[in-house]
C-alpha cells in the first residue's frame, strides 16, 4: 500500500472532489467491501473530447489489455480486470471512479527522463555529503504548473510513439523549452540532446505511478530512464529553460529529504543506489 498513497490523496487534483476514504486494508479489490461508494468524476477537460482522450464507455469499447490501433492499452504489471466494461486499477481502490483528469480508460502511458550529473565544486571536484560520505548527484527537475510540486520532466507517450522519443521530446519541451524556439534552432537543441539520449541509459523503473490523478478506472504508468552526464560537459552545459507544463526548471541535489511529485522519489532512490551516490 506504500505505493498507493498519492492515489488516495483526500482531495482529487483540479477539483472540489473528495475521494471516498479507502483504509489500507480495503485497497485490494479482492477485499469484499459492500459499503464502498466512490465518487464518480471525469474532469470537464476530458469530457469535452480532446484528441488525447477516449470517448465515454458505452459509445465506445476499446480493446483492453492489448495494443488497440496506435494506443497501447497493455499494463506493465500484467493483465488488469474489466468490471462492467471498465478497467480496474491494478493497485486497487482509489475512492474515485471515472477518469478524473486522465484521458485513457485503463493505463495512461508516460515516460520519465532522469538526467543526472555529479555535484562539483569550483575546481570540478565531486562534492561528498557530510553524513553519508557519498558523492552527491544532481538531476534536472521541473516545478509542475498544475500542482506546484517538483518533479521529473516526464510526459505522455503519444499514440504510436517510441518511448525513447518521448523521453527526449518531453525533456526538450519541459526543461529546454524547445517548443518556444524557432524550428531552425530546435534542430540544434535536439542534435545536442540526442547524443545523450542515444546512449542506452539505465532503465530505472517500469510500471504504475502513484500519481494523484489516478482513479479506479484510469491510472498512470511509466518507463523511467536515467541518462547520466558523467564528465559534466554534455547536457550540463545546456541552458535550462522551463517550457510547456513546467513553471521552473533547475538542477536539484538527489536527496531523500527533497519532496517530489507522485512516487518520483522512489525512482531517484534507485538511481542513487545504482550510482552509489548519496541518498
Ligand atoms: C507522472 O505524470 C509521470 O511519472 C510523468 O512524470 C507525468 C506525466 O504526465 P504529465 O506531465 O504529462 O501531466 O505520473
Ligand atoms: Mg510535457
Ligand atoms: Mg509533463
Amino acid at each position: 500500500a506504500a505505493s498507493h498513497l498519492k492515489s488516495r490523496c483526500p482531495q482529487y487534483p483540479g477539483s472540489k472532489i473528495k475521494r471516498f476514504l479507502v483504509p489500507d486494508d480495503k485497497v485490494g479489490w479482492s477485499q469484499n467491501w459492500p459499503q464502498y461508494n466512490p465518487v464518480s468524476h471525469t474532469d470537464p477537460s476530458v469530457e469535452k473530447k480532446p484528441v488525447w482522450a477516449d470517448p465515454d464507455i458505452g459509445s465506445f469499447s476499446p480493446k483492453f489489455n492489448a495494443v488497440d490501433g496506435a494506443v497501447d492499452r497493455t499494463s506493465f504489471e500484467g493483465s488488469y480486470k474489466i468490471e462492467k466494461g471498465k478497467p480496474l486499477n491494478p493497485h486497487g481502490r482509489t475512492g474515485v471512479t471515472g477518469r478524473g483528469l486522465l484521458g485513457r480508460w485503463g493505463p495512461n502511458h508516460a515516460a520519465d527522463p532522469i538526467v543526472t550529473r555529479w555535484k562539483v565544486d569550483a575546481k570540478q571536484a565531486k562534492i561528498f555529503h557530510s553524513v553519508s560520505k557519498r558523492p552527491i548527484l544532481q538531476f534536472v527537475s521541473i516545478k509542475r504548473k498544475d500542482c506546484g510540486e517538483w518533479a521529473i520532466p516526464g510526459g505522455m507517450v503519444d499514440p504510436g510513439e517510441q518511448v525513447s522519443l518521448t523521453l527526449q521530446r518531453e525533456f526538450s519541451e519541459e526543461a529546454l523549452n524547445s517548443l518556444a524556439v524557432p524550428s531552425s534552432e530546435r534542430a540544434k537543441i535536439s542534435e545536442r540532446i540526442s547524443k545523450l539520449f542515444k546512449s542506452p541509459g539505465f532503465q530505472v523503473y517500469k510500471g504504475c505511478v502513484d500519481d494523484p490523478r489516478n482513479t479506479d478506472n484510469a491510472w498512470m504508468e511509466t518507463v523511467a530512464v536515467n541518462f547520466h552526464d558523467e564528465s559534466g560537459n554534455s547536457v550540463s552545459e545546456l541552458p535550462l529553460q522551463a517550457g510547456d507544463d513546467a513553471g521552473q526548471v533547475q538542477w536539484v541535489d538527489v536527496d531523500s529529504s527533497f519532496p517530489l511529485y507522485a512516487n518520483h522519489s522512489h525512482f531517484l532512490e534507485l538511481v542513487a543506489k545504482e550510482k552509489k551516490a548519496h541518498w
